[in-house]
């Protein structure tokens, strides 16, 4: 947990088809009249150009809620939705309406949309670590830039049986997007490989990774795509975030 507030990009990812699994879960909400976003929680707007999939807890048990426009309705954890509820995020303030829930296990393949990514739809994918007391419970993954989100999506290729996932959710490779002096243009999968990271359990080397990643992205990075091609990760991110915002894909979710 970090110190005080905590300000996140809520980003709305569009879903594109659910799996059946998920409709069944899902019966009793008219899901073709109405656009059904996942929302997923992040700190590093400016790095969506690098979206390749986003990850859900599949133990985790995540409900359907109204959003602020009529016809959206929001997926996250319940814990999520409350905060939004009192941040006006919702369609009534204060007033959490669940439509229904439904398990992290059911969304997997979901075929969603990742605002900005040059990969415009994506699936919905596992993730062990996602914890249900942080954000929305629902991260989209940027493999080049996080290194949780890449050693999992190597664990998850490796072992695409095991886990029963098609290999056509996993197809898209972590693409270039921010250039770093000491790490490359690929902090991620460079800190990985320097520090010898075998799968998301090696915890105490992602911490050490997602750090190091960190100050070399934000203080020392260049976008090398997007809008802001060229600018400093730094100035480039609070564009990138209100453009998000003005186009209606994301929202300011505090905790
Ligand atoms: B970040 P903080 Cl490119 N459980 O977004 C685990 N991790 C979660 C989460 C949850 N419930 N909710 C959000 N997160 C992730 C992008 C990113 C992120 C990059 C690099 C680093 C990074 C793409 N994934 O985070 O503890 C989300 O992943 C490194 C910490 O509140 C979110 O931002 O600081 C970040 O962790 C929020 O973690």
């Amino acid at each position: 947990e970090g110190l005080g507030p905590q300000e996140y990009t809520g980003l709305k990812m569009q879903v594109l088809n659910f799996p059946d699994a998920a409709r069944e879960s899902l019966a009793s909400i008219d899901l073709s009249s109405n656009k059904v976003y996942m929302i997923a929680a992040t700190l590093r707007p400016e790095t969506m150009y690098g979206q390749t999939n986003c990850y859900v807890g599949p133990s985790l048990t995540y409900g359907v809620y109204e959003g602020l426009v009529p016809g959206e309705l929001y997926i996250c954890t319940r814990r999520a939705a409350s905060n939004m509820a009192y941040q006006g995020l919702l369609r009534e303030r204060g007033v959490v309406r669940e439509l229904g829930t439904i398990k992290g296990q059911e969304l997997i393949g979901a075929r969603i949309n990742a605002p900005l990514s040059v990969y415009e739809e994506v699936y919905v994918l596992p993730m062990e670590s996602v914890l249900p007391n942080k954000g929305t419970g629902v991260v989209t993954s940027v493999p080049s830039d996080s290194p949780d989100d890449y050693a999992t999506l190597g664990e998850l290729r490796k072992k695409a049986e095991f886990y029963h996932l098609n290999p056509d959710w996993m197809k898209f490779d972590p693409i270039p997007i921010i250039r770093t002096p000491s790490f490359g243009d690929m902090c991620a999968e460079f800190l990985c490989k320097k520090l010898k990271i075998q799968s998301p359990k090696d915890v105490k080397q992602l911490a050490e990774a997602k750090e190091l990643a960190y100050k070399e992205c934000f203080y020392q990075g260049t976008m090398i795509t997007g809008d802001y091609n060229g600018e400093k990760v730094e100035v480039a991110k609070p564009k990138v975030r209100a453009d998000l915002i003005k186009q209606d894909l994301a929202f300011v979710y505090n905790e």
